[in-house]
C-alpha cells in the first residue's frame, strides 16, 4: 500500500521536476545534464511526499504545493552531490551509479550541486495558487534549515570540527545534517496550508523524531546493509573514520532507540485531528527501510 502510494507520488514529483529543471543553452547544457542525472537517478522522494502530506494534513490542495516540493527534492540532490565529492565523503557509488563527480568530473558535480541550490528558491518563489506571505515564511524557513543552522552546520560538525562524538555532539549532528531538510519539509507543508503555530510546532517535534532515527538508520546500514540493495558500497563512516551512533551504542541499542523515535513520531500523528494514515504508513516504512 504504502510502495503504492510513493510509487504514485514519485511519477508525479519526476514529472514537475522535469519540466522545472532548466534547460540550458548549447555552451553549458553539460552542468543541466550533471543536474539532471543525479535527480532523476532513483532517489526515494521522502522529503517531497512528507511535504505535499502535511500541505495535505492542514487543508492544502496538494497540486499547489508541487514546485515547493520539488524545490526540496533538488536542495536534497544537491547535497548528496557535494556530500560524495572527494573533499567530502569521497564516494563513488549513489544510488546504484556512479556518483555524480566519477560521471562528470569534480568540478561539473561541484557546479550541478550549485545550480540545483540556486535554481530551488526560484522554483520554490514560483509556488501558484498559495498566498504569497505563506510563500514567503515557508522559503525562510526552508533557507534557515538547508543553511549554517541546519545541514549546513551539521555537516560541517561531521567532517570538520574535530571535536569527539559524544552521544551529544552526534545527536546534534544528526539533528542538523539529516534532521533540518526532513524538518523543513514537513513545517513548510504545514506553512504553505496555513497552520497554526501549534501545528507547526508539532510539524517540527515529528519531523526531528523521523530525521533522527532516518539518520540512525543509515548508520546501522553503512556498516551491515546491503550493497547491491543499498547502491553504493557499505563502511563509509569507518573508511571516513567518522564515528557514528553505532559505535557509541551497538546496533541493538540503535534500532530500539529508533523504534522510540518512531513510536513518538506516531504518537504526534496521532494527536493530530486531519488524515494522517499515509504518513503514518511512511512513518513505520522508514523505520524499517533496507535502502
Ligand atoms: C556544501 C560542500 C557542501 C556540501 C554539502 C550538506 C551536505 C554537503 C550534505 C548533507 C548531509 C547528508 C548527505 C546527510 C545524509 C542524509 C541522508 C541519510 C541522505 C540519504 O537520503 P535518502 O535515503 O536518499 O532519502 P535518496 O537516494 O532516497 O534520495
Amino acid at each position: 500500500m504504502i510502495e503504492l502510494a510513493l510509487k504514485n507520488y514519485c511519477e508525479k514529483i519526476d514529472k514537475r521536476l522535469d519540466i522545472l529543471l532548466p534547460a540550458s543553452s548549447q555552451y553549458y547544457k553539460a552542468v543541466s545534464e550533471a543536474a539532471r542525472y543525479s535527480v532523476f537517478a532513483g532517489g526515494k522522494r521522502i522529503r517531497p511526499v512528507i511535504l505535499l502530506e502535511f500541505y495535505k494534513l492542514f487543508g492544502g490542495d496538494d497540486d499547489c504545493a508541487y514546485n515547493f516540493a520539488c524545490a526540496v527534492e533538488m536542495i536534497h540532490t544537491y547535497s548528496l552531490i557535494h556530500d560524495d565529492l572527494p573533499c567530502m565523503d569521497n564516494d563513488d557509488m549513489r544510488r546504484g551509479k556512479p556518483s555524480n563527480h566519477k560521471k562528470y568530473g569534480e568540478a561539473m558535480a561541484l557546479l550541478a550541486g550549485d545550480a540545483l541550490l540556486t535554481e530551488s528558491f526560484g522554483v520554490a518563489s514560483r509556488t501558484l495558487g498559495i498566498e504569497p506571505e505563506r510563500i514567503v515564511r515557508a522559503l525562510g524557513f526552508l533557507s534557515k534549515n538547508a543553511g549554517i543552522d541546519g545541514m549546513i552546520g551539521g555537516q560541517v560538525i561531521d567532517t570538520c570540527s574535530g571535536e569527539p562524538a559524544t552521544e551529544e555532539i552526534l545527536k546534534k549532528t544528526y539533528l542538523l545534517k539529516t534532521g533540518a531538510l526532513i524538518k523543513a519539509s514537513a513545517v513548510c507543508g504545514a506553512i504553505l496550508a496555513g497552520a497554526t503555530d501549534r501545528e507547526l510546532e508539532m510539524a517540527a517535534e515529528y519531523a526531528e523524531c523521523v530525521g533522527m532515527a532516518f539518520q540512525i538508520i543509515d548508520d546501522i546500514l553503512d556498516c551491515s546493509g546491503d550493497e547491491k540493495t543499498l547502491g553504493k558500497p557499505v563502511g563509509s563512516d569507518k573508511k571516513n573514520s567518522k564515528t557514528t551512533m553505532v559505535d557509541l551504542l551497538g546496533v541493538e541499542r540503535c534500532r530500539a532507540l529508533c523504534k522510540d523515535l518512531t513510536d513518538r513520531a506516531m504518537g504526534i500523528l496521532s494527536d493530530f485531528e486531519g488524515e494522517t494514515d499515509l504518513l503514518k504508513e511512511l512513518t513505520e516504512y522508514l523505520l524499517k527501510r533496507n535502502y
